[in-house]
């Protein structure tokens, strides 16, 4: 898969040189191209952003240095002969990024993310890239962050760990599907006594009947506590008889 990323702190991207991500680059299982949008500028500044039409705080990014650099990317794709890409703008306005999401994103050949900053990207350039590829609104969720990088960066981790051959053991990815989306269960390791805590017992019985149908209930506990949203109906419970998450002290 190929990436591009559009943003004026390029270097913020440097985190993706490392860990997993990093060594998916390196084996040439991510391509990643991060563009400075001010290198699409013409003007002596650079400028990337003007006060908004009709009023109101802050500054918008100019449409100019966007159409150049999505037309430089584009133009790329095509020369290639490669399929168009989708286009990803992290908005609070977009869709909700989810697992779903995430897979769907994870099949595509190409790429590209663009990230805003201040008040946002004006609203032709969304429009103009969406008559020329698949365009999408996307938000990480329903909190308010300075700019569209960090919610890029937690995407293409989200979609580069589904990618063959990035997980080092798939079968922690076919576990994650198996679970419907239900929260995980809790983990232990050594030592089996820790500051008075112990492991629950029936995780060192050897009995595996016992222990998946422990970690299915914990799974369930959990996800009605904290999120029964996650529930098909028919387990959800009311939120006053809801069992604890279990994370009290034993
Ligand atoms: C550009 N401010 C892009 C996305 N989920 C979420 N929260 N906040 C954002 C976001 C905020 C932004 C920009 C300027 C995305």
């Amino acid at each position: 898969m190929r990436i591009d990323i559009v943003t004026i702190f390029p270097e913020f991207f440097s985190v993706l040189d490392v860990s997993l991500l990093g060594r998916a680059r390196q084996s040439g299982l991510i391509e990643l191209g991060i563009h400075d949008l001010r290198n699409f500028t013409v003007d002596r500044h650079r400028t990337v952003d003007d006060t908004p039409y009709g009023g109101g705080a802050g500054m918008v990014m100019k449409p100019e240095p966007w159409g150049e650099a999505l037309d430089s990317i584009l133009s790329t794709c095509e020369a290639q002969g490669a399929d168009a890409p989708v286009v990803i703008f992290p908005s609070p306005a977009g869709e909700l990024f989810t697992q779903k999401l995430a897979y769907e994103f994870a099949i595509e050949p190409r790429l590209v993310f663009g990230c805003g900053r201040y008040e946002g990207i004006d609203q032709r350039v969304v429009d103009y890239a969406a008559t020329r590829v698949r365009v999408r609104l996307v938000s990480l969720g329903d909190y308010v962050l300075n700019g569209g990088e960090v919610a890029t960066m937690a995407m293409v981790e989200a979609i580069g760990r589904l990618i063959p051959g990035v997980v080092g053991n798939p079968k922690s990815l076919i576990e994650e599907s198996h679970s419907d989306g239900l929260l995980e269960y809790p983990s232990y390791t050594k030592p089996g006594k820790w500051r008075g805590f112990d492991v629950p017992p029936v995780l060192l019985s050897g009995n595996h009947a016992a222990i998946a149908k422990w970690r299915r209930e914990q799974q369930l506990q959990r996800t009605r506590a904290v999120r029964p949203d996650l529930l098909p109906p028919e387990n959800a419970v009311a939120d006053d008889v809801a069992p604890s998450a279990g994370l009290e002290r034993p």
